[in-house]
């Protein structure tokens, strides 16, 4: 299958990296935003332009595409790339890095990314164009709903739900059970041992609310 790659960045990297030993795919290009990365090259694959190409690549045959930001802390755009990527017709591919562990009885949403040595425990559940950063771990009965992001090193104890478009900082913990709101951030290397509320941020060992927000 041929596929884009939208963003060509840090985040964008990390996923060409996977894609690129996939015999499977073939990645086209990617397309960025900012003008200046036009023409350069990531891992050697070119930036074509920006967002205005999809269509042309569609008519031309490019039937999948993957979501290549990382959008720390706000899930807002790659949420609205996600829905143009996917309005556009593109179907979103899986990213899986071959050295990260997916339980046979977790289930994957659309344009889900599984980095590089992140662990999937039994029955976990990621929503559509979730990020599970390298080395994290979520573990058995988790619930990661759609557009959120769970980063570097994080570590999901059993039966975590964690709300749409919400962050896990990397480094954080979040003890088993709890319930992370809906666009709630979780500062890098926070010890979450109580529900967070949607829209909420914590930090901190033990976590505690710092501020409410709103997602963008
Ligand atoms: O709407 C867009 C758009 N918005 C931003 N369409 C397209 N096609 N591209 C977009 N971008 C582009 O994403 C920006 O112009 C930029 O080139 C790229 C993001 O690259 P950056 O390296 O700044 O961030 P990242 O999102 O790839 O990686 C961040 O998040 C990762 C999870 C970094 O903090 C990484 O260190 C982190 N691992």
């Amino acid at each position: 299958m041929r596929a884009i790659g939208i963003g060509a960045g840090g985040h964008a990297k990390v996923l060409l990296e996977a894609l690129l030993s996939r015999a499977d795919v073939d990645v086209v290009g990617l397309l960025d935003a900012d003008r200046a990365r036009h023409g350069t090259h990531v891992l050697g694959v070119m930036v074509l332009g920006g967002d205005e190409l999809l269509d042309k690549l569609h008519r031309e045959g490019v039937t999948h595409a993957f979501i290549g930001i990382g959008g720390v802390g706000d899930n807002g755009p790659r949420r609205r790339v996600y829905e143009l990527v996917h309005d556009a017709g593109f179907k979103l591919l899986e990213v899986v890095h071959p050295s990260a562990v997916v339980s046979p009885s977790a289930t994957i949403g659309d344009g889900v990314a599984v980095c590089p040595g992140a662990i999937i425990g039994a029955s976990a559940r990621l929503g559509d164009n979730v990020i599970i950063n390298s080395g994290a771990i979520v573990e058995h009965d988790c619930l990661v709903a759609n557009h959120s992001h769970v980063a570097s090193g994080a570590v999901l104890a059993g039966g975590v739900m964690v709300g749409e478009s919400a962050h896990v900082g990397a480094g954080a913990t979040v003890k088993q059970g709890l319930r992370i709101g809906k666009g709630a951030i979780v500062a890098m290397g926070a010890a979450v041992i109580e529900d967070v509320p949607d829209g909420i941020t914590v930090a901190g060992v033990p976590a505690k609310p710092i501020s409410a927000r709103v997602q963008s």
